[in-house]
């Protein structure tokens, strides 16, 4: 992996040429590293390249021919699948630079290869209720047992959510670290349910086929809005510290516990919560 901070624009495709795929080694700016931090997601443009988008969509088509949702259905489908079953999803993460990429938020060689991908759909016209976030893994744990906890999201888009109310996932963005204080407070024990924070206002996550999202565990989220003509599909991978099962009290508590780079790049600027502006 090369060094963590480019000085430079991320080395990208040229502008306009969303077909091709560099195959320079893509290094997070210092720009995106902040917005992972203040914001608790970024979407990186244009990492899987097209002839794996279509046979990603192929193996979805697959999917729901021979598990098809109800007649009429309206809403989301998650379907999870293991790797070794399905292994083109596994390209995703192996083929291109995208494993990589979320390397250089936890560190190199930090992060275990999942043994799962998601396949997350939306079929329109659908409008989400709830209108609140949750963070995966604690609803309805018993005290005791282990959350469901990761360090990690990693989204793949399948279809055009470059405009709202197309599927896109909602977010909550600061909620990271909103959470942690809140688990910090209370205690790890008390996720049990979905902690509930003083909201932000929330964010619509755009991004074309071949970009990807990077989120962290700790942001709130939600399915989202599918007004569009299409069915939304999104392709998700938790990602996990190999630390985390061990460490994931922590991992609650302090939003940079698995996100070693971050850590070094919050205290250079002397801040344990805000990155320096300047830097
Ligand atoms: O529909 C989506 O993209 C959201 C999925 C989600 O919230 C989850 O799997 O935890």
């Amino acid at each position: 992996m090369a060094d963590l901070v480019a000085d430079t624009p991320e080395a990208t495709p040229k502008s306009g040429d969303r077909q091709a795929v560099s195959s320079v080694e893509r290094v997070l700016t210092r720009e995106q590293l902040e917005e992972f931090t203040e914001r608790g997601y970024i979407v990186i443009p244009d990492v899987v390249p097209p002839d794996l988008i279509a046979a990603i969509n192929a193996a979805i088509d697959e999917q729901i021919r021979a598990r098809p949702p109800a007649e009429g259905h309206v809403g989301v489908v998650y379907r999870f699948q293991q790797l070794t079953d399905s292994p083109v999803f596994a390209s995703l993460l192996r083929d291109t630079e995208a494993f990589s990429l979320a390397e250089q938020l936890a560190g190199e060689g930090a992060l275990d290869f999942p043994e799962t991908a998601q396949t997350a759909l939306t079929y329109p016209p659908f409008k989400d209720a709830r209108e609140n976030p949750h963070i995966d893994g604690g609803k309805g744990r018993k005290p005791g047992d282990p959350p469901w906890t990761f360090t990690m999201l990693a989204g793949f888009f399948m279809t055009d959510q470059s405009s709202d109310d197309t599927g896109n996932l909602f977010v909550w963005p600061g909620t990271h670290r909103d959470h942690a204080n809140l688990f910090r407070e209370r205690g790890p024990e008390a996720f049990t349910t979905y902690p509930r924070v003083t909201l932000p206002e929330r964010d619509q996550v755009r991004g074309c086929p071949g970009d990807m999202l990077l989120k962290h565990y700790l942001l709130g989220h939600n399915g989202g809005h599918n007004t569009s003509d299409s069915v939304r599909r999104t392709v998700y991978f938790r990602l996990r510290h190999r630390e985390h099962e061990a460490k994931w009290r922590e991992a609650l508590q302090d939003p940079w516990h698995d996100y070693a780079p971050l850590r070094r790049l919050l205290s250079s600027s002397g801040e344990t919560g805000q990155p320096d502006r300047q830097l």
